[in-house]
Parts: C-alpha cells; sequence; structure tokens
C-alpha cells in the first residue's frame, strides 16, 4: 500500500501541477490532497478544480475555514480589513463551491491503521514542529490510536516514531515552502510487510517565475495591495515572511503610533518591514 499525501497549495498552481505529476509517476493507491488548497498565491480556483478531479481524498484545512467563514458571524470581522484582503480574492473565486469545501473532514481515518489530518485529529490549526516534545505531539495526537498519522499544515516536513511506536509524518508543503528555497514537496507513505509504514520526503522544482509572474497577470497584486506582495514574497524565497511581516506590523503601528488600519497605513509598514528583512 502506498498513499501520496499533498497538502498546503495555497492557489500556487504551478508548484501543484509539477508535485501532482511526480506523485502520479509513483503510482500511488491512493492520492490525497490534505487541506489548504486555497488562498495564498492567486489561483485558489484552479487549485481547487484540479484537486477535486485528480484525488481519491480531499481534507479541509483552516485556510478553506477562512474563506468559508470571512464575512459572515462564524468569523472574525478583522478578517473584512486589509490585512486579509487575500480570502476576499479567493471567496470571490469559490463562491458556488462553498457548500462542497464545508462539507469536507478535517481528518479522517482510513482503514486499517492510518489517520489523515489537515493539522490535528480535531482541529485544523494546531501547530506540530520538527522541533516539538514527545510530550507536546502526544496531547495534540492523544485521541488517535492508528499506527500512521498523517499531517501538513507546518510546511516544514519531519516525521517521527512515537514511543509507543506509532510513526508520526508532517508533510512539507506543496505551494508555500518554508524549507528556505522555494521547492515543492509532499510525502510518500508506504506500508511495508513487516516493518509496517516509512515515509519518503519528496521535494522537487517548479516554476516558481510562472508563480511569480500570476501575482501579476491575473491582477493579484494590484487589487489586493500589501498582503498580496507578502505572499509573494514568501513563495520567492521560500521562507516565513507573512508572519513575521504581521508581528513587525504591530510592532510598528506601536511605535510609530500609527492608529488607522488601513490599506496605506498597511503599505507604509510593509515598506518599513522590506527595508529591514
Ligand atoms: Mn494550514
Amino acid at each position: 500500500m502506498r498513499i501520496a499525501v499533498l497538502a498546503d497549495i495555497h492557489g500556487n498552481l504551478p508548484a501543484f501541477e509539477s508535485a501532482l505529476a511526480a506523485a502520479k509517476r509513483e503510482a500511488p493507491d491512493l492520492l490525497v490532497i490534505a487541506g489548504d488548497v486555497v488562498n495564498g498565491a492567486p489561483d485558489s480556483r484552479a487549485c481547487w478544480d484540479l484537486a477535486r478531479a485528480e484525488c481519491d481524498v480531499l481534507l479541509r484545512g483552516n485556510h478553506e475555514r477562512y474563506v468559508l467563514d470571512r464575512g459572515t458571524p462564524a468569523g472574525d470581522p478583522l478578517w473584512l480589513g486589509p490585512r486579509f484582503r487575500t480570502l476576499g480574492w479567493a471567496r470571490a473565486q469559490l463562491t458556488d463551491v462553498l457548500d462542497e469545501i464545508r462539507a469536507l473532514p478535517i481528518a479522517l481515518p482510513l482503514q486499517p491503521d492510518v489517520l489523515l489530518m489537515h493539522a490535528g485529529p480535531a482541529d485544523d490549526h494546531v501547530n506540530l514542529y520538527p522541533w516539538s516534545d514527545d510530550g507536546s505531539l502526544e496531547r495534540v495526537l492523544d485521541p488517535a490510536t492508528e499506527a500512521l498519522l498523517v499531517r501538513g499544515h507546518n510546511h516544514l516536513p519531519f516525521h517521527r516514531t512515537l514511543a509507543d511506536g506509532r510513526l508520526l509524518v508532517s508533510v512539507g508543503a506543496v505551494g508555500l515552502s518554508l524549507v528556505g528555497r522555494p521547492e515543492a514537496r509532499f510525502g510518500l507513505l508506504t506500508r511495508h510487510a513487516r516493518r509496517g509504514w516509512t515515509v519518503r520526503h519528496v521535494s522537487l522544482p517548479y516554476d516558481v517565475d510562472a508563480t511569480l509572474a500570476r501575482f501579476v497577470d491575473s491582477g493579484y497584486l494590484r487589487e489586493v495591495g500589501p498582503m498580496a506582495q507578502v505572499f509573494l514574497r514568501e513563495i520567492a524565497t521560500g521562507s516565513h515572511q507573512l508572519v513575521p511581516f504581521v508581528r513587525f506590523e504591530q510592532r510598528w503601528r506601536a511605535a510609530n503610533d500609527v492608529h488607522e488600519d488601513d490599506d496605506a497605513s498597511l503599505e507604509r509598514a510593509l515598506e518599513a518591514f522590506l527595508a529591514l528583512h
């Protein structure tokens, strides 16, 4: 039994196409898309359509939830502001499939011994990192009993054999690499008759320039503004930009006594951030 797990595509179609082609060359028994198909790069809809067409199992990630809940009572009112404008761009492409997205599970057991998740068994945005200690891994995974636990979400590929012998696999991101260079990643899981499950973390180059060009050609940069620029930079460098920028912006507002919360102030914060990073 072999399972290919692709996660965290984030609207990056060239990366998704490369990862999908490489995964299919491996002829897995099952092709799983483990959530966060949308939001980030401009092509959420094209990635959604391709995921629906090509995968055997599709999970919902926290970014699907953000897109679904934006502008509804379940969403944070802040999500309507300039810092979350990328969600509006993605949602506008997905209006006719929102119910379908909502119906997807965030985790799915697969008989006899696999649990597929976006982030955790009962939580679509819990963080587990290569440096997380065994105790915190076990706390998150506690209710699950499967021999193989597979997740995405943190964009950092790693795996760990837990104290009770189960294998936890966190696959890298297809479309929003955070490993220090832009590349597409996915996980290939194989069950062996005697040794049980093993994992191969696959990394491959993709046409990054094509993705960056889509930011311009699609009108995304122009319409969405500073936050699209932050995503572009995260894709171009394959390194954390979004979280550092959001943290920087809070400090920058306080230090410069900026109270407006609009595109212009966000633009100024981004200029200051880029000058330092
Ligand atoms: Mn996620």
